[in-house]
C-alpha cells in the first residue's frame, strides 16, 4: 500500500534454502553489481551483542534477473540470498515427507514474539511454522532491495545514512541537542563513525560502555532494545504530497519503518518532543539567497511538511523492542496441555539495534526511490535524469 511505484515482495524461512526477493519498477540503465548490495547485508551482519547465528553467515547476494553487462534492464530484478545455516536444518526444515522423530514441536510460545498470534491465525501447532517467517532473518532480503534503490537514489546525488541513538536506557547524550539535523556533514559524520563502532553508535570511543551494558544483559538472560536514527541527504523539495493520506511522505516512511520487526515507535525531526515546545520553538523559518534558493534556518520537522519533502535533510528515528527470546524466559502457556510453563527458549541475540538501524537505510531507501519515481518517473535512467535537471531549473527560477 504504502509503495505507489515500486512493487517488491520478500519469500524465505529463517533456516529454509534462503531468501529471494523481487524488486519490480527499477529503470533500465542503472548500473548494478552485486558487490552493491553485499557491502550493505555486510554492514547489517555487523554488531555486538549477535548470537551464534552471524558466525555461521556470511550474506552474500546472486543477482538471478533484471541485469545484463552490468546494468538494469528495467525488468524484474530477483536476489537470492543462501541460507548457510540451511545445511544444519535440512531434515528439521524439509519441503517434502513427515516431520522426522528429530523434531520436537515448538509449544510454548514467547511473549513479543509472533508464535501465539501466528499459531492461532494460521492454526499452526507446532510454532516453528510461524517463528521461522517472523524472524528478523527477512530483512537480509529488505537490505538488497534497499542497496539497490540506495544505487538508484545515488545517482541523483541522495545519501542515506544511520547511525545507533541509544541501547537500553544507555544514550548518547551529545545527540539531544537536535540542532544537528539541520547540518548534513555533521549527520555525515555521525554516519561514518558509526561505520567504525561495532554498535553504529557515533563515538565508538564510547562502544565499551555499551558493551559492558549488553555484557550485563546477556548475564542476567535479558535482552536489550533501543534507538536508531536513519537520515537522507540532497532529498530535494517535493517529494509525496499533501492532496491524499496515503500520498504523504511522512505516513510512508512512518509505515515501512513499523514494518520492521520489533519496532514500536518513529518520530520525524523532533517528534513526540515537538508536541511540548511552542510553535515558535518548532517550525523552521524560511531564508533565500539568490544562489543557493530557499533553505531553513533549523530541520526541526526532520526534512518534510505537509506530507512533503521540503528540501531538508530527512531525519526519522526509531525505537525497537527488546528482542523476546528471552534465555531467562516469562511465564508462558504450552499450547497443547495448556500447562503453565516458561517460554521457549531458542538461540538469539541480546541486541540488534545496530543491524536494524541499516534495515532503517533501506526502508528509507525504498521509500524515498519510490517517491522519486512517483515525481521523476520514466523507463529509463537518462530520461529521468532530464526530468529531474528540469525540475532543478524550475526550482531555481522560483
Ligand atoms: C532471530 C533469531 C536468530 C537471529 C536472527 C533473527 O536466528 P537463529 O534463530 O538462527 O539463531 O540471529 O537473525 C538472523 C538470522 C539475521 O540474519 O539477522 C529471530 O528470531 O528473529
Amino acid at each position: 500500500m504504502a509503495l505507489r511505484f515500486i512493487r517488491f515482495l520478500t519469500a524465505g524461512e529463517s533456516h529454509g534454502k534462503g531468501l529471494t526477493a523481487i524488486l519490480e519498477g527499477i529503470p533500465a540503465n542503472l548500473p548494478l553489481s552485486e558487490e552493491d548490495v553485499n557491502r550493505d547485508l555486510r554492514r547489517r551482519q555487523r554488531g555486538y551483542g549477535r548470537g551464534g547465528r552471524m558466525q555461521i553467515e556470511k550474506d552474500k547476494v546472486e543477482i538471478l534477473s533484471g541485469v545484463r553487462f552490468g546494468k538494469t534492464l528495467g525488468s524484474p530484478i530477483a536476489l537470492f540470498i543462501k541460507n548457510r545455516d540451511w545445511e544444519n536444518w535440512k531434515e528439521k526444515m524439509a519441503i517434502h515427507g513427515e516431520p522426522p522423530t528429530s523434531v520436537v514441536p515448538f509449544t510454548r510460545p514467547r511473549p513479543g514474539h509472533a508464535d501465539l498470534s501466528g499459531g492461532l491465525k494460521y492454526n499452526q501447532r507446532d510454532l516453528r511454522n510461524i517463528l521461522e517467517r517472523s524472524s528478523a532473518r527477512e530483512t537480509a532480503a529488505r537490505v538488497a532491495i534497499g542497496a539497490v534503490c540506495k544505487k538508484f537514489l545515488s545517482e541523483f546525488g541522495i545519501e542515506i545514512g544511520s547511525f545507533v541513538v541509544s541501547i537500553g536506557n544507555k544514550e548518547i547524550e551529545e545527540l539531544k541537542d537536535k540542532e544537528y539535523f539541520t547540518e548534513p556533514k555533521k549527520l555525515l559524520e555521525f554516519h561514518e563513525k558509526a561505520e567504525n563502532s561495532e554498535l553504529r553508535i557515533p563515538i565508538p570511543e564510547r562502544d565499551e560502555e555499551f558493551k559492558n551494558l549488553i555484557d550485563e544483559a546477556k548475564e542476567k538472560g535479558e535482552s536489550l532494545g533501543g534507538i536508531f536514527e536513519v537520515f537522507a541527504l540532497n532529498v530535494p523539495p517535493g517529494l509525496g504530497s499533501h492532496i491524499q493520506w496515503d500520498r504523504r511522505i511522512d505516513g510512508r516512511i512512518a509505515q515501512a519503518m513499523m514494518s520492521i520487526q520489533a519496532i514500536k515507535g518513529v518520530e520525524i525531526g523532533l517528534g513526540f518532543e515537538a508536541s511540548k515546545r511552542f510553535g515558535s520553538q518548532v517550525h523552521d523559518e524560511i531564508g533565500w539567497e539568490k544562489n543557493k534558493g530557499f533553505y531553513r534556518y533549523s530541520n526541526n520537522l526532520g526534512g518534510t511538511e505537509g506530507g512533503i519533502t521540503n528540501g531538508m535533510p530527512v531525519v526519522v528515528r526509531v525505537a525497537m523492542k527488546p528482542i523476546p527470546t528471552l534465555k531467562n524466559p516469562l511465564r508462558s502457556v504450552d499450547i497443547n496441555t495448556k500447562e503453565e510453563l516458561s517460554a521457549g527458549k531458542e538461540r538469539t541475540d541480546v541486541v540488534a539495534v545496530p543491524a536494524a538501524s541499516v534495515v532503517g537505510e533501506a526502508m528509507l531507501a525504498i521509500v524515498l526511490a519510490d517517491a522519486f519515481l512517483e515525481k521523476f518517473g520514466g523507463d529509463f535512467m537518462e530520461e529521468i535524469k532530464e526530468r529531474f535537471e528540469i525540475y532543478l531549473k524550475h526550482l531555481k527560477d522560483f
